[in-house]
């Protein structure tokens, strides 16, 4: 019990297999109270069943779309919850157009603004929402990443300037609440089958070249993910922020594997 007693925001669930899922998971497995939201009235049933799961207070309403909806989301969340200790972000989005062939043929001015919009700038938006609530109980924010910030994938595309943007919003976010005594950090996850990447063409062979990369020769779990979540939202870290945190096997640190070497060896 890590966490007993201690409030926590979680968006970003839409199915059992996501991150977000995994993270109200193991902060519930630790004693802590849970709010969760959901964008739209056709997420709102799985996000019901996880408030079942969970035991969680409410379930609310949160388009990171509209500052009106993010805005009543927290006057909601005030009104249950005089202080927070922690909002997750696991929210990403880009119009499927985006993600499929050639970047500079496929990225359009409306794809890149809704990726940057809803993946990006909408960590920003919560962060200035639950800014009172946080600073009430010295609380954290944490948003998910991925390696396509830093690296060129087939088809990530405007997902990784977007990405790009939302680890820089963590180091000014961290910046400038940290004289509130709030905390801001990110987790780069290795890939992982949920409805987010279940649209992406070629997925599996992603999935079957990163454990060939990767140094404990495997891809990660949602599990794993909610693990190093519970760490950074804890007292634990109450010395990291800024942080962008690997939850990836190793894969970001690899640039060549023994693996990938004997696939092209003649020798063998
Ligand atoms: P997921 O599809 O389960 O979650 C994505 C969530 O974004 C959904 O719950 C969806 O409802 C939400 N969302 C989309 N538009 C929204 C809006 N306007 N307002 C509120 N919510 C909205 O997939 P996931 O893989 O669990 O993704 C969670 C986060 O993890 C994303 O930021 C993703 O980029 C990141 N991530 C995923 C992987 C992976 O391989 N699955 C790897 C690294 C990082
Ligand atoms: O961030 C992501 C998922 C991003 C995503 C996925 C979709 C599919 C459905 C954003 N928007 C949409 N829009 C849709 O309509 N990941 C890290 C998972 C992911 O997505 C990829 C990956 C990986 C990994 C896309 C191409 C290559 C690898």
């Amino acid at each position: 019990m890590l966490l007993k007693g201690q409030r926590f925001v979680v968006t970003g669930i839409a199915s059992k297999l996501s991150i977000a899922w995994a993270i109200a998971e193991c902060l519930h497995r630790e004693g802590a109270e849970l709010i969760l939201t959901y964008p739209n009235d056709k997420i709102k049933k799985r996000v019901d069943m996880a408030a079942e799961a969970f035991n969680a207070v409410a379930v609310l309403e949160c388009d990171v779309g509209s500052d009106d909806s993010i805005n009543d989301c927290f006057k909601e969340v005030g009104k249950l919850w005089d202080g927070v200790d922690g909002v997750v972000h696991a929210i990403g989005f880009a119009p499927a157009d985006q993600l499929d062939g050639d970047f500079t043929n496929a990225t359009t001015r409306e794809g890149s603004a809704i990726a940057h919009d809803i993946s990006s700038y909408s960590f920003v938006a919560l962060a200035k929402a639950s800014r009172s609530l946080l600073a009430a109980r010295q609380g954290s924010l944490l948003t998910l990443t991925y390696e396509g910030s830093i690296s060129v994938l087939p088809n990530y595309n405007v997902m990784g300037m977007a990405k790009a943007s939302l680890e820089a919003s963590v180091r000014y976010l961290a910046s400038s609440l940290g004289k509130d005594g709030i905390r801001v950090n990110a987790i780069s996850a290795g890939p992982i089958r949920t409805l987010a990447a279940s649209g992406i063409k070629s997925f599996r062979r992603m999935l079957d070249v990163s454990e060939k990369i990767a140094p404990l020769g495997r891809n990660v779990s949602q599990m794993e993910v909610g693990n190093a979540a519970l760490f950074l939202l804890s007292p634990w870290a109450s010395g990291v922020t800024g942080e962008i945190m690997f939850v990836d096997a190793g894969f970001n640190t690899v640039a060549i594997s023994e693996q990938i070497m004997s696939m092209v060896d003649d020798e063998a």
